[in-house]
């Protein structure tokens, strides 16, 4: 290991202990720098991993809110405007009860180079709150959303920081954010959130984008590897927005998810998840409860498997973990190597923990994708959507999608050169961790020290 990138992660680990989350992700993506840091000692002169691994901005605000039953609650809002040197920080807002600051950097963290990666001009950032949304009426999410943008609203704009959606908050919450951001503004700047509805700015398919960019960052994988996404198998954790999104647009390559996970356990569908009435069905099933994946198996007649998880099952050709941090650890990972399938393709932010990912990177007969590079596609089309609000167009779902596919071809062949041209080989985690750092350091470079 270069002594300069070692020395900033030692850094990181002695000063963020309180935060195992961000210095996993920082010894994750320093870890692949070694051999740009050794051919460019510029980044070293100007102590540039230093200045990396600190946000630019963070700060945090109270969110008071009142509950149907008069009662007060007060909870943390968090926003972290991590690296702004190529464009306006951009990143989603994550409202769960496990988030503290630790959850923020990393996800701001992972942006910064997932944003790069997508070839737009967005910077990294991050934010949200430790409010659960488990449980609350419609009129509580949108007094708790009101509160949070009267804190926010005059630290973002579209030119500043343009917040979007991530866990916990979807298209119900964007649009009493925004609604809330306009009354107290004054202006119409629709372009200060991504996430939007169709009725006020909102861009087609945003909401496929993360799951439908996953599948054609994997068509590229199988193309490199001589094969076709046609009658493959996945296994996928999670089947909130991404998952669904995955299914979809596997169903109409030909492809199917024949296995996923919920919290309560996972489903096993030979037939695959291919159906337009599976696939609304998944959708009510979440809208009603979150936490239970069972109902599937009893409305299609399938195979359900209590509190287990399905890495490890052998009859797919593909893992794609699509449900939140550090699910994946060693234990999981043993498993899905001793499976015998080919393919690991990390989607939701930072799905491995770094013993478990290193290990599964040195499986000769495996190839691994990273996250930060196969669910770029979402904040991809948020940069689309900023686009089309300051056009004041808007794009039809055939455009977006036909820039969304162009979009995922280009961040794989980036990552998979950036790799090549440091004597990697055709390692995808090491080149997206250097073909996006490598657009931020030249721009901040560019632009000297503030
Ligand atoms: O993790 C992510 O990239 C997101 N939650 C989407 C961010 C965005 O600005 O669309």
């Amino acid at each position: 290991m270069n002594a300069y990138v070692q020395s900033v992660i030692d850094n990181v680990k002695a000063k963020h202990s309180s935060e195992p989350e961000f210095v996993q992700t920082v010894e994750e993506v320093l870890s692949s720098l070694s051999p740009v840091v050794d051919k460019h000692p510029e980044y070293e002169a100007a102590d540039l991993l230093n200045r990396m691994v600190e946000p630019e901005r963070m700060f945090t605000f109270s969110v008071v809110w009142m509950d149907d039953q008069g009662k007060y609650h007060t909870q943390t809002g968090y926003r972290c405007q991590f690296n702004g040197s190529i464009g306006p920080y951009k990143g989603g807002l994550r409202f769960q009860k496990n988030v503290y600051p630790g959850i923020i950097k990393f996800l701001g963290f992972e942006q910064i180079f997932k944003n790069a990666l997508t070839g737009l001009p967005i910077g990294g950032g991050k934010g949200g709150s430790d409010f659960d949304p488990a449980g609350k009426s419609a009129a509580e999410v949108m007094r708790f959303c009101q509160s949070f943008m009267t804190a926010l609203y005059r630290y973002i704009g579209p030119d500043v920081d343009v917040p979007a959606g991530d866990m916990g908050v979807g298209g119900r919450e964007i649009g009493y954010l925004f609604g809330q951001y306009r009354r107290l503004k004054g202006v119409w700047e629709n372009g200060v959130l991504t996430g939007k509805g169709l009725s006020y700015g909102g861009s087609l398919i945003r909401p496929e984008a993360t799951g439908y960019g996953a599948v054609y960052y994997l068509e590229e994988v199988l193309k490199h590897e001589h094969d076709t996404i046609e009658g493959k198998k996945i296994a996928i954790s999670g089947y909130g927005n991404v998952g669904w999104g995955i299914m979809k647009k596997a169903a109409q390559l030909g492809a199917a998810v024949t296995y996923f996970a919920g919290p309560d356990g996972y489903i096993h569908d030979p037939d695959g998840v291919i159906t337009e009435e599976k696939l609304n069905f998944i959708l009510d099933m979440r809208a009603k409860d979150p936490m239970h994946c069972k109902p599937y198996a009893e409305k299609f007649g399938c195979e359900f498997v209590e509190g287990q998880k399905c890495w490890g099952v052998k009859d797919v050709d593909i893992y794609m973990p699509a449900a939140t941090q550090n699910d994946v650890k060693m234990e999981s990972a043993q498993k899905i190597a001793a499976s015998g399938v080919k393919y690991y393709i990390e989607v939701a932010n930072m799905p491995t923990t770094n013993d478990a990912l290193n290990f599964l990177r040195s499986q000769k007969h495996m190839l691994v994708a990273p996250s930060k590079a196969v669910n770029a596609g979402g904040v991809g089309v948020s940069a689309l959507e900023m686009a089309q609000n300051s056009e004041r167009l808007v794009w039809t779902a055939e455009e977006v999608d036909a820039q969304l596919k162009k979009m995922m071809e280009n961040i794989h062949r980036v990552s998979a050169e950036a790799a090549e041209e440091y004597g990697l080989g055709y390692d995808l985690v090491a080149g997206a961790n250097i073909a996006g750092f490598k657009k931020v350091a030249e721009a901040m470079l560019a632009q000297g020290i503030f």
